[in-house]
């Protein structure tokens, strides 16, 4: 199941690569979730595409996180594209991953994680977008449960 999909050069080559969130992987549990990424190139990937042919992966690893919820953009605003991948656990929570990425990874590898508001679809639905205009993109995170109910920003830091 493809819950998300973005492009971005994650791996830092040159060439945009597809970024696709699949929140009923169950490579390491039922429903841990995954983030799958094929590279751009020069080549061609067939248009029937599984996920096993991704060239890397995040993996999620607990059981029903539901990891896959994706987006990409360059939070520290050096040129590099960044991931950001929401899962369900808890409150709902997001793990950043600073490019270049180039290899399978997991959870425990991102560069920073978000804890949710204390409700159950916090980041689900998260955006990035450059709302200060300052070079670094900021991360959008619908909290609808929460009872401050609604939309945070959290802004990226040009570095
Ligand atoms: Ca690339
Ligand atoms: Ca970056
Ligand atoms: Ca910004």
């Amino acid at each position: 199941m493809v819950a998300s999909a973005d492009i971005g050069d994650l791996n830092g080559d040159g060439y945009e690569d597809l970024v696709l969130g699949n929140p009923t992987d169950s490579t390491n549990g039922t429903w841990t979730g995954a983030v799958h990424i094929y590279e751009g190139g020069t080549s061609t990937h067939s248009l029937e595409m599984t996920y096993e042919q991704a060239d890397f992966s995040v993996f999620g690893d607990s059981t029903s996180d539901r990891l896959g919820f994706i987006d990409v953009g360059d939070l520290d605003a050096n040129g590099l594209a960044d991931l950001v991948v929401s899962s369900a656990a808890g409150g709902g929570e997001a793990y950043l991953f600073y490019g270049p990425i180039k290899t399978n990874q997991s959870v425990t590898d991102a560069t920073a994680h978000i804890d949710g508001i204390g409700n159950t679809h916090c980041f689900l639905y998260s955006n990035l977008a450059d709302i200060d205009q300052d070079g670094s993109s900021d991360l959008m995170a619908t909290c609808p449960e929460s009872a401050s109910g609604g939309l945070h920003i959290l802004f990226g830091v040009a570095m």
